[in-house]
């Protein structure tokens, strides 16, 4: 049996777009088909934190790893990444966040699933969008919730001023 996971990735310290393509594939052995859907990349302003602009993505994969499981090789792929970890919302070379797990409803004191902050995070609902447009959480529709975060600027990797991201535009 598998199971579908959705993990937010982000970065803002060394080299955040070769992190995230390195954490891409290093996510591919813990997929059940060795494939990981990807969504757009995005440069994204601190929410809560400070220090330079993120870059943020989402994949979703199926795994035949419990949510434990899949959390400890998050947390080892992290490391991997010199990931140090100080203060809270600290600057980051890589975080990989645990958003879904497929219906499943996990409160530990490791896990919290789904991610309780992602319905407010335009970083994670955009890419998550790319995803699976027409997904709905607990908060409500994708699409709702993405027209309540539709001030905290993000932009496209790449992308033009026709994605309305205006925040960033040259
Ligand atoms: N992650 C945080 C806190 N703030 N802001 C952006 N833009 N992107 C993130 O990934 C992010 C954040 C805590 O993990
Ligand atoms: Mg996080
Ligand atoms: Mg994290």
């Amino acid at each position: 049996m598998t199971t579908t996971a959705y993990i937010a990735l982000g970065a803002n310290l060394g080299d955040p777009v070769d992190t995230l393509l390195d954490a891409v594939e290093a996510l591919r052995p813990l997929s059940a088909t060795q494939d990981v859907a990807l969504s757009r990349f995005y440069q994204t302003a601190p929410v809560e934190a400070e220090g330079p602009d993120y870059i943020n993505a989402v994949a979703r994969f199926p795994t035949v790893l419990s949510a434990t499981e899949l959390l400890t090789e998050l947390q080892r792929i992290e490391h991997e990444h010199g990931r140090i970890r100080s203060v809270k919302n600290a600057p980051r070379t890589l975080d990989l966040d645990l958003l879904l797990f497929g219906s499943e409803q996990i409160q530990t004191e490791a896990l919290t699933v789904p991610h309780p902050r992602m319905h407010e995070r335009a970083f994670v609902l955009r890419p998550l969008a790319d995803l699976q447009p027409n997904l709905t959480l607990k908060q409500g529709r994708l699409s709702d919730l993405l027209v309540a975060v539709s001030h905290q600027p993000i932009a496209v990797l790449g992308g033009d001023e026709e994605e309305g991201d205006d925040d960033y535009a040259q």
